[in-house]
């Protein structure tokens, strides 16, 4: 492990005694549930090590002056992950009314507890934005319904979450069960090829509009959204996706939607070339930051309502 001070880590951003962050950052560092080839366990302290070699600032020059930032470290349970779903929901459940939360995975099936505890906490509808090359809406997956295939199944089963308040981007791999499911339920979807062809900044437009009058949104990320050029070290990387700077348009262009917290999940560091992907996945970090200083600055709300 690298060695530095914990104020050094999220581009010099984290403050790991205030009690009020604007960002609280948790890791969850559980890779069992992958359906190939696991790995995504380490993410979190990868990416948290190399945190500490970026600057503060975007590159459109906006500096994340003021913006603070609170790491509580990776989530420790025992024994089975399933069993540790409750305490896992509490841990986030505590978080979200006071401070935009980001989860780091793991695996997709981390989001699992995660997205019920912001069903659980939450007073009014969320939105989601889950970006995965994958549809992850099978109903059960080799025997599992907590596999990395099954999250976004679950979040539907929620009463807060719904199919018609859910966007699907850059997805490619529709396995039968999960483009069933998004025919019968008419679910929105923007397709990698479509990106590809009409633009993010197009794209991004409409996604804003299907969430037009909702007080929460939530953003889901994995990592496989990102065309394997892009993020090599993901369990499965299949290629025609989406380019990091299509990713971070993505983000950047939320700003008039109250997204309240997020995930980054799947990358994984034993699967990685020269940290290529960690490097992603702080890049797109560092535009979530971005996108909860705007909103912050502009006097926005950033926790759960
Ligand atoms: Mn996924």
């Amino acid at each position: 492990m690298d060695q530095y001070n914990s104020e050094q880590l999220w581009a010099g951003l984290n403050r790991p005694d205030t009690k009020l962050p604007d960002v609280s950052i948790i890791g969850i560092p559980y890779d069992g549930a992958a359906c190939y080839r696991s790995g995504a366990s380490e993410a979190p302290d990868r990416i948290r090590a190399l945190s500490v070699e970026i600057p503060p600032v975007l590159e459109t020059g906006e500096v994340f002056k003021g913006l603070v930032v609170r790491d509580s470290g990776n989530l420790q349970w025992t024994g089975d992950f399933v069993a540790a779903h409750p305490f896992i929901q509490d841990e986030i459940a505590r978080r979200v009314g006071a401070s935009f939360v980001l989860t780091l995975g793991g695996d997709h099936s981390v989001s699992i507890p995660v997205l019920r505890a912001i069903n659980r906490q939450a007073n009014e509808k969320v939105g989601l934005i889950y970006v995965d090359a994958h549809t992850d809406l099978s109903n059960q997956f080799r025997g599992s319904s907590f596999s990395n295939g099954c999250p976004l199944r679950r979040a539907m089963e929620e009463e807060k979450f719904s199919p018609e308040w859910t966007v699907l981007v850059g997805t490619r791999c529709f396995e039968t069960e999960g483009l069933q499911f998004i025919q019968d339920k008419r679910m929105k979807v923007f397709p990698a090829y479509e990106i590809a062809e009409r633009g993010m900044q197009t794209v991004t437009r409409e996604i804003t509009k299907c969430f037009e009058g909702l007080s929460n949104v939530y953003l889901s990320i994995d990592i496989d959204a990102l065309d394997p050029a892009f993020a090599p070290g993901t369990g499965i990387p299949d290629g025609g996706g989406l380019s990091t700077r299509d990713m971070m348009t993505l983000i950047r262009a939320l700003d008039s939607l109250p997204v309240i917290s997020a995930d980054l999940v799947e990358v994984s560091p034993p699967l990685d070339h020269s940290d290529i992907t960690s490097f992603a996945a702080l890049r797109i970090i560092m535009e979530i930051f971005g996108l909860v200083k705007r909103r912050r600055s502009l006097g926005k709300r950033i926790t759960l309502l």
